[in-house]
């Protein structure tokens, strides 16, 4: 069990941005890269429908997703959470790190965290609706590319997050807390 696993990486990374691809053309900001990335999408919870995910996707983490050991989340260009799936165990710091240029937030949803654990969202806030107007406002919460957001996860169960700009390109991740 080491703390990542670049192969798999690359093939969530890949497999997600196919995901995300069909809506991309929504996201002006994307430079130059345009998302003809191919690929089925097919990772199992999706089969690639460009229907957006906002909170369908449940909060087991959708059928058939892997869960990767790891307790670092890129957040990426081609707007996608990589590994989408983490797991980690009670008391680990995730680091949610933007290597890209466009910018992201990790916001969680109300109802997709276990019963008594603590919400979290960059930015601070201590609710989805706190952080969405703020981003909506003054683009609060925002993680401009090269930089990141951290949050110890102490609670078990599986939560669920997305990035407020970028939610209908179904930028949605989940983090299962053992
Ligand atoms: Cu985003």
């Amino acid at each position: 069990m080491t703390s990542s696993d670049p192969s798999r990486r690359r093939i969530l990374r890949l497999t997600g941005a196919a995901i995300a691809g069909g809506a991309v053309a929504g996201c002006s900001a994307a430079p130059g890269e345009s998302s003809d990335a191919g690929g089925d999408g097919g990772d199992g919870s999706s089969d690639a429908t460009p229907t957006p995910t906002s909170s369908g996707d449940g909060g087991d983490g959708g059928s058939g997703g892997e869960w990767t050991q790891t307790s670092t989340v890129e957040m990426t260009d081609e707007l996608v959470y990589a590994p989408k799936r983490i797991q980690v165990s009670s008391g680990t710091t995730v680091t949610f790190e933007n290597t890209g240029n466009i910018g992201h937030t990790v916001t969680a949803y109300d109802d997709g965290i276990p019963d008594g654990a603590t919400y979290f969202a960059s930015g601070g806030f201590e609710s989805q609706s706190a952080a969405s107007d703020a981003y909506s406002s003054e683009q609060a919460g925002n993680i401009p590319g090269g930089e990141s957001y951290e949050h110890t996860f102490e609670t078990a169960g599986t939560y669920e997050y997305y990035c407020i700009p970028h939610e209908l390109n179904g930028m949605v991740g989940y983090v299962k807390v053992v």
